[in-house]
């Protein structure tokens, strides 16, 4: 064990900008008892806990004004449809997109990646064509690029990481030529914490003629995101890791490539006219969004953005980042704890393996205690077999986690190493 000056959490939150406790307070269940202790949810990587603002928004929209939206002419329909759009409009601020019609509600950042590649690369993509998709990235930002790649007789290519958890620029620069026509990158990687330079990314992929598709889903909580900044062509997101009900997330695109993709799915909503002659679609974005949309859940992602702005998303991720730094640094005094992701920029995750101790045993003995952290490959087998590791333990931060927590993980740690050391 090395000697290493520790901020005490009392000192650290002192200098915070955020009234962590305040914070707290809007949300119940954190006040839940597990196995006789208070929680301590370090899960939020896997999903955030909800405000009060979200679950009372979700409350109010049921009890005054659901109806099925863009069909009635009656007064309920009219209030859903315009809570529904009213927060189509919040999503469009959110990553601060041009048109409203670019955002498209989807289930989630899974739901979104696999309309970009089954409609924008079954039009796209021929034979031999080529698909980036790097090391790091989530199952979800893999395989829809590897079924449309069987269909439609193109290659995905990895572009590799280096052993910090970054994406080797060279590599990447050299992968790029006429043949790729997407790259499909992640903002932040949900197993390391990478943030990744996006722009800087897209800027080298768009010099190739590619389109970039970024995977948003483990940023969207932490960072402010910014398409036109980036100008990535598309981006996915969840609304369920950043403090929104589950089941509702965004897929933003370009206005023109959406306008020129075919539909993903066929249904009520996505159309202008149907006969059994053939049948016309309507604009975006009701093209992409066919049968009933998840309206209730839509009015919630709303507020989430909304309790996020009343925050600031830059105290939020200031906050977070003094989190990651003080569980770095609790980390460093423990030569058993072996860190994966060492990246320059960071974001929201810890993951790590414990000598000794398997991540599964590790994740069971803090849960015992109150815990909560998520063990296993994060849906990223890659980045496993990269670190030659069966699972790792992960701790992933929200705004309202405090020092106190992650001194109770570490305590927690000492006892999965005495039980099993
Ligand atoms: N990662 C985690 O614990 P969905 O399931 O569609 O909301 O999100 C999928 C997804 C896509 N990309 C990244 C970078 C992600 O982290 C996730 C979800 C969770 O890390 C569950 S595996």
């Amino acid at each position: 064990m090395s000697e290493v000056a520790l901020k005490t959490p009392t000192e650290t939150q002192s200098g915070n900008l955020l009234d962590v406790q305040e914070i707290r307070a809007q949300f119940p269940i954190l006040g839940e008892i597990v196995h006789e202790n208070t929680l301590a949810y370090l899960d939020n990587g896997a999903s955030s806990q909800k405000p009060i603002a979200v679950t009372e928004t979700l409350e109010r929209y049921y009890a005054t004004q659901h109806a099925n939206v863009h069909r009635g002419v009656h007064e309920l329909s009219d209030r859903a449809t315009e809570a529904y759009e009213s927060a189509r409009k919040t999503a469009c601020k959110f990553v601060n997109a041009n048109r409203t019609e670019e955002i498209i509600f989807v289930r989630g950042t899974t739901e979104g990646l696999n309309l970009v590649a089954e409609s924008y690369g079954r039009w796209k993509l021929q034979p031999g064509d080529e698909i980036l998709v790097s090391e790091m990235e989530h199952h979800s930002n893999i395989v829809p690029w590897q079924l449309i790649a069987e269909r439609t007789g193109s290659i995905v290519r990895m572009i590799p990481m280096n052993d910090n958890g970054e994406i080797i620029q060279e590599d990447y620069l050299n992968l790029l030529n006429d043949k790729t026509q997407i790259v499909a990158i992640t903002y932040v990687a949900n197993s390391l914490g990478t943030v990744n330079p996006i722009k800087e990314m897209v800027r080298m992929a768009h010099d190739a003629g590619a389109v970039v598709v970024v995977d948003a889903a483990q940023a969207a909580p932490h960072i402010s995101i910014d398409v036109v900044d980036l100008d990535c062509d598309f981006l996915a997101l969840s609304g369920h890791k950043m403090y929104a009900p589950t089941g509702i997330g965004i897929l933003y695109g370009k206005g023109e490539l959406l306008e020129a993709m075919p539909p993903y799915q066929g249904g009520g909503e996505m159309i202008r006219r149907v006969s059994f002659e053939g049948s016309t679609y309507a604009d975006i974005p009701h093209r992409f969004e066919a049968g009933t949309p998840n309206i209730a859940d839509a009015v919630g992602f709303g507020a989430a953005c909304q309790f996020m702005w009343d925050i600031g998303i830059d105290e939020i991720a200031t906050h977070e980042k003094e989190l990651l730094d003080y569980v770095h640094k609790c980390a460093d005094r423990y030569e058993d704890i072996r860190i994966y992701g060492n990246a320059k920029h960071k974001a929201g995750v810890f993951a790590f393996t414990l000598d000794k101790v398997h991540a599964h045993d590790l994740g069971t003995v803090l849960d015992r205690q109150g815990v909560a952290i998520r063990v296993g490959h994060h849906c990223a087998m890659p980045v496993m077999k990269h670190f030659n590791v069966a699972a790792t333990a992960r701790a992933s931060f929200a705004v309202y986690n405090t020092y106190d927590e992650i001194d109770r993980m570490f305590e927690a740690i000492n006892f999965a190493r005495e039980l099993f050391g």
